[in-house]
């Protein structure tokens, strides 16, 4: 009896795992997020919160993301993406020496195991990362290569131009971005995919919930076609997310990714909320031709962000702006899609782009910035509540150049709309959005609404029908007729 918004044309896809719509993720990279055991510790190891470089190590390990899963379900996330946690030599793990051991700095097969359980225990899943184009140039294989060169067995398993294998001054070898010592695999090789599909086998099978591909990109499709085959096969509730920062739809088909991480919507909310590079109307415009450009099955797998490893933190990209950071929040948590907190965003952490961004959780919870965290609290416990907002379809739309609205519509089990305004003064909501026709025809009792979460201070005053100077309102219909 709902009339729904018109269909997209969509090409056909595999489904995607319907846990995802009722997912919230939360990203830890972990030499950064806890220190849950000392003797682990590098010999190296810098005080806790002192400055991130791109080489220095804080000695975070497996049991002190155990020892922090309440944190975790207290800003209301129920899923955890870890940046890799396999045998390396640096702080972040790009740079693997074996895919089959735990790094001896996190924790061993045990430590995981523990971490592993305990998550579930509380409805935690765990995805980890697949970083498959390239290792470490401490890789076992490559070390094969370095010490017997060309009569190395493994010399296939690499690109090497010529010998001797060399670093430097340029490697002769072929390399992830021209690192020297992020040796690219050579993935044409039946040994080299048979290796990495192992890798994928041998966590599946320790229990992890899904692999995201790191710069998925650098390898042809047909080697990501078959590594889906063979996590698929396992079981079909594992989630693949694919990193892409520009082009989603190519790993969205059906027979490679279930989503991708969504920076192209990052750009988008920033544009909007930070940068003001973006007015209400393009946010609109833009959104709607990305979510055209998704498959259906993978609009609720696309795993959306505002932050990762690899950008600035959310509050520094907002220059400090605590309001403004707060109303991208807000459009993070209304969109389709699972949303991802970057582990320290919700409390305020600041940092530029890596290694800026790579700093250590601040535990001591008097540097909390509260204000952030009780938004993100709230928003997450608004969707766990609200149907719409983790199931519905999705409608972007302009109220003004400072006033976007983002409609979620479930049917019979309810619709949600959330009303962002970056202006500096409060606006009041013309009738067509508040009763769906702005939407797509969608009819709605205009006074069914009820305010779910409200980001301003004062109590505005005509509730729900007007949105303050800098704040975001949820407003949630738990019913409607149709016109
Ligand atoms: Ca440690």
């Amino acid at each position: 009896m709902t009339h729904m918004i018109s269909p997209q044309p969509t090409p056909e896809t595999s489904a995607t795992p319907d846990w995802l719509a009722d997912a919230i993720f939360y990203q830890i990279f972990p030499d950064r997020f806890a220190n849950g055991d000392h003797a682990l510790d590098p010999s190296d190891v810098e005080p806790w919160g002192n400055e991130p470089t791109a080489h220095n190590f804080f000695g975070g390990d497996l049991k002190g993301i155990t020892e922090h899963l309440d944190h975790i379900i207290s800003v209301g996330a129920n899923a955890i993406y870890l940046t890799p946690i396999f045998q390396a030599d640096t702080n972040h793990r790009y740079d693997a020496t074996d895919y089959f051991s735990i790094d001896r700095r996190l924790g061993d097969d045990g430590s995981f195991r523990t971490f592993l359980d305990a998550a579930h225990e509380r409805g935690i899943r765990v995805v980890l990362d697949a970083v498959l184009n390239h290792c470490g140039d401490g890789h076992w294989a490559f070390r094969d290569v370095i010490e017997n060169q060309e009569r190395s067995r493994y010399v296939n398993w690499f690109s090497v131009e010529d010998f001797p294998v060399r670093a430097h001054p340029t490697p002769n070898y072929r390399t992830c971005s021209g690192c020297y010592y992020l040796p690219k695999w050579n993935a044409y090789n039946p040994e080299v995919r048979e290796h990495h599909y192992a890798v994928a086998r041998h966590w599946v099978e320790k229990g992890i919930d899904g692999w995201r591909l790191d710069v998925p990109y650098f390898i042809n499709h047909n080697f990501w076609r078959r590594f889906r085959q063979e996590v698929k096969s396992l079981d079909p509730d594992l989630y693949i997310v694919a990193e892409e920062w520009r082009e989603p739809e190519q790993w969205l088909q059906g027979d490679l990714a279930d989503g991708t991480m969504n920076y192209s919507l990052r750009d988008l909310v920033l544009g909007f909320t930070a940068d003001g590079t973006v007015d209400a109307s393009s946010y609109a415009a833009s959104m709607t031709v990305l979510h055209d450009r998704i498959p259906t099955a993978a609009r609720p797998a696309m795993l959306n962000l505002l932050g990762s490893h690899d950008t600035e933190r959310v509050l520094t990209r907002h220059r400090e702006g605590i309001a403004q950071s707060k109303l991208a929040y807000a459009l993070l948590f209304a969109s389709q899609g699972t949303p991802m907190l970057y582990y320290g965003d919700e409390v305020g952490m600041r940092g530029e782009n890596d290694p800026g961004s790579r700093g250590c959780m601040p535990w001591d919870e008097t540097q909390w910035n509260t204000e952030i965290l009780g938004w993100v609290q709230g928003l997450a416990s608004v969707r766990r509540r609200v149907v719409a907002l983790r199931r519905g379809t999705q409608a972007v739309a302009a109220v003004t150049d400072d006033v976007a609205a983002i409609f979620r519509d479930a049917g019979e089990q309810g619709a949600a709309l959330t009303l962002v305004n970056r202006g500096a003064t409060q606006v009041a909501v013309p009738r067509e959005f508040l009763d769906g026709s702005a939407f797509g025809g969608v009819a709605i009792d205009p006074a069914g609404w009820v305010v779910a979460l409200d980001s301003a201070t004062a109590p505005n005053a005509a509730v729900g029908t007007v949105v303050g100077a800098g704040s975001a309102l949820v407003l949630v219909a738990a019913g409607r007729e149709l016109e």
